[in-house]
């Protein structure tokens, strides 16, 4: 089948350049609330799904064709390069990732080897190059960003409060350096391979590092994404997203990175984020929850969104986080629909 014009609204609007509306796409946009996913899902694990190819192509498509989104999202998780690198990871239904060998000790980062993506990767490499033929929106591709990533492999799963992480980063710095150094090198090596297989925008989540005041992440944190952001900087020329949860208080400490993008979750208004001075396109920020709602309030909600969101170039629609696994199909097709009629030029 002939590809479609190519439609690059989202890549405009990471790059400030003016739209004709403005783009959406939705974290977690292919998952759990899609029939489809579910029947493909009972026939394979999470990461099987992602390590074939064709697979991972029709999970990943899939979201476009459904609901009309501008971009796209590799269909991996941010646990990913972590398996090659010795970490014995599985992602259980419900939970999310479980870790057999936590981190915990100097020498168990001294252990963790260094990623050599077209070996231990080639699936996410020939997805990427797959996709890139024949989607008609932009790709975005990803990884997590080493705070969200230690926080996973020092506690063995997911954490309410990241003790054991906080616990080791201010107990054995040095080896919390080694650590986000590993983790920092892997992360630039992923990203630089998926950028070099086709991704045309990459967002970095850092999901978990808002449990850090902002002091703490200008000394633990900041030099490792100046590295990270910097070097991809000096050796791509693809939009960089930054994205994490209850980072509000990082704000500023994000926008002295040189990342394009921030996303915003619910709690920070793209109005605040202005009014603090961030320039940088902004990404963002319904409340998942919000979604549940009747249909009225999503639309009196996300307008109020979009009225901030238009004020200046440089603005992406999306969720505050990724979606609920309740969350109705067709919730999301009429919420795109009126993203891009309420926004029309
Ligand atoms: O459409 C997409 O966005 C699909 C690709 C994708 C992305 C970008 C997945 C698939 N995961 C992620 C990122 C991811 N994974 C993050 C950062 C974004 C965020 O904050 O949500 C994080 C923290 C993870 C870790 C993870 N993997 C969790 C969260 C656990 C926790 O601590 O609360 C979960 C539930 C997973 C599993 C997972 N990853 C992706 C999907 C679709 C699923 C569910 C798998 C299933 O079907 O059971």
């Amino acid at each position: 089948m002939p590809k479609r014009p190519f439609n690059d609204t989202f890549l405009k609007a990471c790059r400030q350049e003016p739209t004709e509306y403005i783009p959406v796409w939705y974290m977690r946009q292919a998952g759990r609330y899609q029939p489809e996913y579910r029947q493909i899902r009972q026939k394979y694990s999470f990461f099987e799904m992602s390590e074939i190819p064709e697979v991972c192509v029709e999970v990943t498509s899939l979201p476009v064709k459904q609901l009309g989104v501008d971009a796209a999202i590799l269909f991996a998780d941010i646990m990913t390069p972590l398996k090659p690198i010795g970490i014995n990871v599985e992602i259980r239904s419900g939970v999310g990732p479980v870790i057999a060998n936590p981190v915990r000790t100097a020498h168990d980062v001294e252990k963790l080897s260094s990623l050599q993506p077209e070996q231990d990767v080639p699936f996410v490499i020939e997805a990427i190059q797959k996709l890139t033929k024949q989607l008609s929106v932009p790709l975005i591709g990803f990884a997590g960003a080493p705070f969200t990533l230690a926080s996973y492999i020092i506690e063995g799963g997911p954490s309410k409060n990241y003790h054991k992480t906080k616990g080791f980063m201010y107990s054995q710095p040095q080896a919390w350096n080694a650590l986000m150094e590993k983790l920092g090198d892997m992360t630039i090596k992923y990203l630089q391979a998926q950028i070099q297989a086709g991704a045309q925008a990459v967002q970095i989540f850092d999901s978990w590092v808002g449990a850090l005041h902002a002091a703490d992440y200008h000394h633990y944190i900041a030099p490792i994404m100046w590295k990270i952001v910097s070097t991809l900087k000096e050796t791509t020329s693809v939009p960089i997203i930054l994205f994490g949860i209850g980072t509000g208080h990082l704000l500023k400490e994000f926008d002295q990175l040189p990342v394009d993008v921030i996303g915003l979750d619910w709690r920070t208004s793209i109005q605040t984020a202005r009014q603090m001075g961030i320039q940088k396109t902004l990404q963002g920020n319904l409340d998942p929850s919000l979604l549940l709602a009747p249909w009225e309030l999503i639309e009196k909600e996300a307008k109020a969104i979009l009225d901030q969101g238009m004020e200046q170039p440089g603005y992406i629609f999306n969720l505050g986080h990724g979606l609920y696994p309740e969350v109705q199909v067709e919730t999301l097709q009429r919420l795109t629909e009126l993203v891009h009629n309420y926004t029309q030029k």
